[in-house]
């Protein structure tokens, strides 16, 4: 496993000579930052930690600038970082931006922070030990009461090996911790910090593996801040100067792409496993504001988001007036532009006017679903990602507010940030928590309603047919998805519920009332095949004592819509429905279809076979042009087959 250490802290307070005095690397690189002595960017570097029982491993370090106007390259350096030193220089104590990053690392949910009180040979020992317990109280009352804290000099090499070995206690924390979560594969993340370009090698971007892994020649997805996304291709990689072959959480990387000039990268961009994330230009999130913020939140404020390397502009919309500082709640977040993210990212809000940080959050969903209610949701769902936090636990969360829409697998891959579900569905099918066909899934409770509610239209649609074997399958169901429907109809005919055949089906309970009239009505339409009757000559299939009900129940028919009017024939509309394969046959897989071509395929003469199109028209299965007809969005040719990818 690889870790990442940050610095942050005020300016001056020693961070840069602090990783300088543990790791002989410069991270003050720019001319700039060399003159004015100040660091402008994030500046990176490694450290070989000494083996305390876990082994002895390398971790990458990113130095942030701790200078108030840089505050944005700072939330860009910390994105994935892993052990965060807060650095203090005992001489000054806790300052401005000690603050300020504290509520950064805090609000990013950071996992390890460790106080590290630099500068000590610049002070007494009397006043070390009230600088140490200033940073200790500051530590305790930000709910790190759990944080060492080391006293290093930089100048007199005093501390470093301590501070070492507290870093390396830290990662082995993080591993075990690591070690307990779900083992699944997570999709390759990277938000990008810097992109330039090599003679002759072309497009180069750097950043931190926030998640997965990657390999040369793995297609990626760049996402850029704006909605954009495009394919790239990684022809090599780099870790700390060295080509590898693969990169890690954790890890920082250099990433040399094909596919994209160097010109396409704006900063913010991402590099993702392709298909797990989604720009939204809108998200619903859950907002907290930080409790030592000056002021609270209020409906409408305008902020900076950051998230991952990318900063945007956000319009935010409370469900509530105002948020005070320590409280948080649902809001919907408007963005100046989509920013790319997945369910559960985090990020930090800035105010605009101060610039200070104010608040940060967990993006909850892309407002794109009709279904999504946030309120009610979100409570559920922030509780999920931020307390439980295992896959399963989501999963169910997300399909309970589903409902009976369901998920599709592609939503739920990358809701959960999994490369792949289907071990974790098989566990939750076995224990018979959802139910899974093919590309969707349920939960069991949703699933069973909707058969339930199946059955019941079924039934209602015997008693309208109290004659018939069987009911047209299309008179079902139409308040489901086309997935739910199909899978719920195949089920309860898996379980002998009902059966189906041809497109009819049939309630096992259901016992079909003889009914003389009605069967000779029956009857004769049957018989009269494609040469369809009117209604005075069904009547005539009757014995003339009951052609007055024969009479009433062909109206009544006619009115509920079982039967239709064809011309100035009469016939069920399940007939007409089931003529569809005929009509398919009268087109001969070509594109019309001719007056003369339909009646050869129903058998029948001009008389009916210009009726039949006519219906047929109205009802969408065909469309006339000119003399001939054309296929209606009722009848479209069965797409061939799909093209495998690429
Ligand atoms: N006395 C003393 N001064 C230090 C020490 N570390 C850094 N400084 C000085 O503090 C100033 C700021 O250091 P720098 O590392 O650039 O601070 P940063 O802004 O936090 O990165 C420089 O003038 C350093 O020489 C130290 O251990 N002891
Ligand atoms: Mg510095």
């Amino acid at each position: 496993m690889h870790f990442l250490i940050g610095t942050s802290g005020h300016v001056d307070h020693g961070k840069t000579a602090l990783i300088r005095a543990l790791t002989g690397i410069e991270t003050d690189r720019l001319r700039e930052e060399k003159e004015r002595g100040l660091s402008i960017v994030p500046g990176f570097a490694f450290l070989d930690l000494p083996d305390i029982g876990h082994g002895a491993r390398r971790v990458g370090i990113v130095d942030v600038p701790g200078h108030e106007r840089f505050l944005k390259n700072t939330l860009t350096g910390l994105s994935g970082v892993d052990v965060a030193l807060l650095v203090v220089a005992a001489d000054e104590g806790v300052s401005v931006q000690t603050r300020e990053h504290a509520r950064a690392l805090k609000l990013g949910r950071v996992p390890q922070v460790l106080g590290v009180l630099s500068k000590r040979d610049a002070v007494e020992d009397e006043f070390l030990e009230l600088a140490r317990a200033d940073l200790r109280e500051f530590l305790d009352a930000s709910g790190w009461a759990q944080s060492p804290i080391v006293a290093v000099s930089a100048r007199q090499e005093l501390g470093l090996e301590e501070l070492k070995a507290h870093i390396a206690r830290a990662c082995d924390d993080l591993e075990e911790q690591r070690s307990h979560q779900s083992k699944s594969e997570k999709p390759f993340r990277i938000s990008i910090d810097r992109a330039f370009s090599i003679a002759g090698r072309g497009t180069i971007v750097t950043g931190s593996v926030a998640q997965g892994r990657v390999e040369a020649e793995d297609p990626l997805e760049m996402l850029l801040p704006g909605g954009q996304v495009s394919r790239v291709r990684v022809r090599s990689l780099e870790s700390h100067g060295q080509e590898v072959q693969v990169l890690e959480r954790g890890q920082r990387g250099a990433l040399n792409l094909a596919g994209v000039g160097v010109d396409e990268v704006l900063s913010g961009a991402i590099l993702s496993t392709p298909g797990f994330l989604l720009p939204g230009a809108s998200w619903v999130a859950w907002v907290e504001v930080a409790d030592d913020a000056a002021r609270g939140l209020k409906r409408n404020s305008v902020l900076r988001l950051h998230a991952g390397t990318a900063e945007v502009g956000a319009h935010l919309n409370l469900f509530q007036n105002e948020m005070q500082p320590g409280q948080s709640g649902v809001a919907r977040l408007r963005l100046d532009k989509p920013l790319a993210g997945a369910i559960g990212d985090r990020f930090i809000l800035r105010e605009v006017s101060s610039e200070h940080i104010v608040g940060g959050g967990l993006l909850l969903n892309p407002e794109d679903s009709r279904t999504w209610n946030p309120v009610s949701k979100a409570f559920v769902l922030r509780q999920v990602l931020e307390l439980e936090r295992s896959p399963e636990s989501l999963l169910i969360v997300l399909l309970r507010s589903a409902e009976r829409a369901g998920l599709r697998l592609d939503d739920l891959r990358r809701a959960l940030q999994l490369l792949d579900v289907e071990p974790l569905l098989q566990v939750l099918e076995a224990s018979g928590q959802i139910i899974w066909r093919g590309s969707h899934l349920w939960r069991r409770e949703d699933f069973e309603a909707a058969g339930q509610v199946l059955g019941l239209q079924l039934q209602e649609a015997h008693a309208r047919h109290p004659s018939l074997e069987a009911v047209p399958l299309s008179e079902l169901g139409h308040d489901a998805s086309p997935e739910l429907r199909s899978a719920v109809l195949e089920e309860g005919a898996r379980r002998g519920a009902w059966s189906i055949e041809n497109s009819l089906i049939r309630h096992a309970s259901h016992q079909v009332q003889r009914d003389e009239v009605r069967e000779a009505l029956e009857h004769a339409d049957a018989e009269a095949h494609w040469k369809l009757l009117s209604p005075e000559e069904l009547i005539l299939a009757v014995e003339p004592s009951r052609r007055e009900r024969a009479r009433s129940i062909l109206s009544a028919w006619l009115r509920s819509g079982e039967w239709t009017r064809v011309g100035s024939f009469v016939t069920s509309r399940a007939r007409m429905e089931a003529g569809a394969a005929t009509l398919e046959e009268a087109f001969g897989g070509a594109s019309t279809c001719s007056v003369g071509a339909a009646g050869a395929a129903f058998g029948v003469s001009r008389k009916w076979a210009l009726p039949l199109l006519e219906w047929f028209d109205k009802n969408g299965w065909t469309r006339r042009e000119g003399e001939s007809r054309v296929r209606g969005p009722r009848l479209q040719l069965k797409a061939p087959a799909e093209a495998p990818d690429e």
